[in-house]
């Protein structure tokens, strides 16, 4: 490789983004390949602060997860279990459901983030039904429930469209999607690593669907299996096409793959510097979906609060309760608390914005001091301060 000639690609390509131009396949796969990560870091930070300046968005959720027990064989997943009576496997009650909110009413939370494996043999009232119990007891918390693929599979298991599964979702409570099961959705990477499950096709028109009825939604990547440089952005440039015809995506969320107890474990973890190049080529080329979110659980909070520097504007959240990671190996803690975000966030030279879901901003830090509090704290922002 000429690395002046490099350099010079490099420069057209920065004057493309400063431009505001879409980039293209080439330019994507180039900016994966070439080697100076700071600079690559540098322009994503460039449109990151030209989007929202120090702002770093974050907000109080926590995951419920009411079923393992899943018909699909992802070789990349340690979550789910093909049987319901298989080690480990579980579904909830709706009352049991209803207990992760009831054990959470005296903590700020703003979001609850649903996702379930695709049981064989539940009714659909019972997604409705949990959206449901959520609601009655707490009206305002904002649901986040149920991936694209869940969507295709209750269409297919129940007979109905997805424009009836998602209406009867949204009666039953639903506000928003969360952006799993999007994968790589390169035909042949997808055929290795989640063969039977909804397809790329399947994944971008259930999001076109909700988008058409107001649902707001997230999109991610899965990375660090078989895929090609060349499939992540296409996977990318596929999101922002979607985002180009209906704007509904807020944010795009890579998720490094985790290798523990799944059929892909030989696979070595995606490294720190393919995580950073992650996030600022994904700020570079979609230049059209708001926020790049850095999925703390996953990369580990080191790695997220440098992510700030590469593109990243938007930190999930305070979790708490995640299984999806933890049973593939995440060893990042199981939650962290406000001061915990507005902490590290601080000490990367940004303002925390504890924000909604729908990102309205709920409270800008204003630099008050945090001093005495524990960096462990997990009380609501009023008892601490
Ligand atoms: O679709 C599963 C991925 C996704 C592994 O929308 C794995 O705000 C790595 O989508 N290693 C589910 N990745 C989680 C998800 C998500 C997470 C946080 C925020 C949001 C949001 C969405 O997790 C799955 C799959 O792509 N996944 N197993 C694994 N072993």
């Amino acid at each position: 490789m000429n690395a002046h000639k490099d350099t010079a690609r490099f420069a057209t390509i920065a004057a493309k983004v400063r431009a505001e131009q879409p980039l293209d396949l080439d330019d994507g796969v180039f900016l994966y390949r070439y080697p100076d990560l700071l600079a690559i870091g540098a322009l994503a930070n460039e449109r990151r602060e030209a989007l929202h300046g120090d702002k770093t968005f974050f907000n109080v959720n926590f995951h419920i997860n009411p079923t393992n027990v899943c018909v699909a064989d992802c070789k990349f997943c340690s979550f789910a279990r093909l049987e319901p009576d298989a080690p480990a496997a579980y579904t909830m009650s709706i009352d049991e459901v209803r207990q992760k909110l009831v054990e959470r009413m005296d903590q700020p939370v703003t979001e609850v983030h649903i996702v379930n494996g695709l049981h064989h043999d539940l009714d659909f009232d019972y997604y409705k039904d949990c959206l449901r119990a959520l609601k009655a007891l707490r009206p305002d918390i904002h649901l986040k429930a149920y991936t694209a693929v869940e969507i295709h599979y209750f269409a297919q298991k129940y007979g109905l469209s997805y424009e009836q599964v998602l209406t009867e979702l949204r009666d039953a409570g639903l506000d928003s999607m969360p952006g799993g099961g999007a994968e790589i959705f390169a035909e042949r990477a997808r055929r290795k690593i989640c063969r039977g499950k909804a397809e790329a096709e399947d994944w971008l028109e259930v999001h076109r669907t909700a988008h058409r009825l107001g649902i707001r939604t997230n999109c991610t990547m899965l990375y660090g299996t078989v895929e090609t440089l060349e499939e992540r952005v296409d996977h990318m440039l596929r999101l922002r096409e979607l985002q180009a015809e209906t704007g509904g995506f807020q944010t795009f969320i890579p998720l490094a793959f985790h290798a523990d107890n799944n059929d892909l474990a030989k696979l070595p973890p995606p490294t720190g510097v393919d995580n950073l190049r992650t996030y600022a080529v994904a700020r570079l080329m979609l230049h059209n979906i708001a926020h790049i979110k850095a999925y703390w659980i996953m990369i580990g909070i080191k790695t997220a609060q440098i992510a700030l520097s590469f593109g990243v504007d938007d930190l999930d959240g305070t979790v708490q309760e995640e299984k999806i990671y933890h049973m593939a190996g995440a060893e990042t803690p199981q939650a962290l608390s406000r001061v915990d975000l507005v902490r590290l966030i601080r000490e990367a030279g940004r303002v925390a914005v504890e924000r909604d879901t729908l990102y309205n901003e709920r409270w800008v830090d204003d630099g008050a001091a945090l001093e005495g509090i524990r960096i462990d704290a997990s009380l609501p922002f009023s008892s601490e301060a």
